[in-house]
């Protein structure tokens, strides 16, 4: 192993190959648009990519509902298309991360049409099978994310099938040795062809309750719908005790990890959305080396973008789970761009777009960015007849859905689609989004898309950000405050999230040796003990001693 910790303090980009780059004009991204495209990421100066699903698919979830882990989907290329886009990301100093989906397949898996067939075929326990109850009526009350039960009916075998998402995205069962055999197999497919790494899709999904207990009305401890389920969608009134998040989970995450190990410098991030008990499923599941490098929190995706929120997000991780590492980001392909989140009005977007990586560039933990977020691209707004996304469409108009931050990336500021393809793209490409294109910010060195470069540049320049303790100070509900230190060095980040100016005392017995330019917040200053900042202000400052 030559750089087994390479992911600690990692920046990945997560790409959503769909809307990436079309290279054959069918409107729909792919593998050799991605790596037409690679420059522009590693010219961003991050670590790694994350490659949302590929995978050949029915698509029914925009490929998270796979039904062969060991292949392309034609719309994306082939396994050579693959081969061509690693080879050339490792020749740019890029890792790849891609997404295994293997709490559920897609109905059309070869497995599951075997499963279903009959109650004794050699498959028929690699699903969640379970009698009705004598009413006709599903096992339990667990409920499906995207809406309904999560029990769908089966003719044939007479029987209930468990689906924590779609009917078309049967749920595995676990609780089976072959099947955490087969699944392991798809993932030394992709480790022998070469990847970095995993992103393990609903990581906390892939057990359920043996005894298929009902889940309780939401209770104590539990935070609510959270963004596991908008309010409007039913999911959100049960406390998911018996569904997911299951102990047996623990020995798996064993197996997975120690397969990895077999291999150099691979890592794992898992995708934890767990509710109120989301900070104890995270330390079981990277505590120890033994299990996942990294857990990927929700705790930042939602509209909260106050000191108060941040402080407490990243300190109770800091506590609760002092034996393990962390992936923050403020947006990713289910939830709805984070300036549109975070601003009160367009003339705040770009100034809240640059302050929020910038505070998310200083934090502990490794980081990931969403494609697009580069640009401070604000949500797409489309129309019903414009969605493709299961779940906005079973929802609208109360929920919209996921399809306004899935739109094709505008590279160009001219076209139809923005330079995304030559024919009618999947999803529209606003005319906002045009406006603000990669080319036009490519031109401007005061873009958001320059305060990025600028800000990972500034990150990578001081070992203390990427693995570095941190220590949050007092502060008040607005401005965020802490030091960042490694090996007797410190840096101190003062972040005014307010929308007015503000000015802070520096912490008694601390001095300020060099006051370091944060990119992009030259306003900031020191001036006779106190740090003046000006509205959505940073400032940052080597401390001595
Ligand atoms: O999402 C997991 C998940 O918990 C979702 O419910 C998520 O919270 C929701 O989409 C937010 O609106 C993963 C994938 O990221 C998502 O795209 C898939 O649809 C889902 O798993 C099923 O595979
Ligand atoms: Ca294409």
């Amino acid at each position: 192993k030559t750089n087994p910790d390479w992911w600690r303090g990692a920046v990945i980009y997560q790409v959503y190959p769909r809307s990436f780059q079309d290279t054959n004009g069918d409107g729909i991204g792919d593998l050799p648009g991605i790596t037409a495209r690679l420059p522009h990421i590693a010219d961003l100066g991050v670590d790694a990519i994350w490659l949302s699903p590929f995978f050949t698919s029915p698509m029914a979830d925009m490929g998270y509902d796979v039904s062969d882990y060991c292949d392309v989907d034609p719309m994306f290329g082939t396994l050579a298309d693959f081969d061509t886009m690693l080879a050339e990301a490792h020749r740019l100093g890029l890792k790849i991360i891609i997404d295994q989906v293997i709490s559920h397949t897609s109905d059309q898996h070869p497995w599951f049409k075997e499963s279903r067939a009959s109650r004794n075929n050699a498959r028929a326990d690699w699903y969640v099978w379970a009698d009705a109850k004598p009413d006709g009526t599903a096992p339990n009350n667990w409920l499906s994310i995207f809406g309904g039960p999560a029990w769908e009916w089966d003719g044939v075998r007479r029987q209930y099938y468990l689906h924590n998402f779609l009917g078309s995205q049967p749920d595995l069962n676990f609780h089976n040795p072959d099947v955490q055999e087969a699944v392991l197999d798809t993932v030394r497919f992709w480790l022998e062809r070469g990847v970095d790494g995993f992103r393990l899709d609903t990581v906390n999904y892939y057990f359920h309750d043996k005894e298929l207990r009902d889940n309780p009305p939401l209770g104590l401890g539990d935070d609510g719908p959270g963004l596991d389920a908008p309010d409007v969608n039913p999911y959100g009134m049960q406390s998911h005790l018996y569904d997911k998040t299951q102990p047996e989970n623990i020995g798996f995450l064993k197996r997975f990890r120690a397969l990895l190990e077999d291999y150099d410098d691979r890592t794992a991030v898992g995708e934890v959305g767990d509710g109120g008990r989301s900070l104890k499923t995270l330390a079981a599941y990277v505590s120890g080396g033994d299990k996942l490098h990294m857990c990927y929190t929700f705790d930042l995706l939602g509209p909260d973008f106050t000191a108060s929120h941040i402080k407490h997000c990243v300190s109770s991780f800091q506590e609760s789970v002092t034996d393990g590492w962390v992936c923050w980001a403020f947006s990713n392909h289910d939830v709805q761009r984070h300036v549109t989140r975070f601003i009160q009005n367009e003339s705040e977007r770009e100034r809240i777009g640059k302050l929020a990586i910038s505070v998310l560039a200083s934090v502990r933990g490794s980081i990931c960015l969403y494609q697009g977020e580069e640009l401070a691209l604000p949500e797409a707004e489309l129309e019903l007849h414009e969605l493709r996304d299961p779940y906005g469409i079973r929802f609208w108009p109360a929920f919209k859905g996921r399809d306004g931050c899935r739109t094709p990336m505008p590279w160009e500021h001219e076209g139809q689609s923005g330079g995304f393809s030559t024919g009618q793209p999947w999803l529209p490409v606003p005319d906002v989004h045009k406006a603000i294109a990669v080319d036009v910010q490519d031109a401007d060195p005061g873009s958001v898309l320059a305060h990025y470069r600028a800000t990972l540049a500034f990150r990578k320049a001081h070992a203390e950000l990427f693995d570095g303790g941190m220590t949050f100070l007092d502060t008040n509900q607005d401005i965020l405050i802490f030091t960042r230190e490694k090996a007797g060095a410190k840096l101190l980040f003062v972040f005014n999230l307010r929308r007015g100016p503000q000015s802070v005392t520096l912490p008694k017995g601390m001095t300020i040796a060099e006051a370091l330019s944060l990119p992009g917040f030259d306003t900031a200053r020191l001036e006779n003990g106190e740090i003046v900042l000006e509205a959505l202000d940073a400032f940052c400052g080597r401390v001595s001693g």
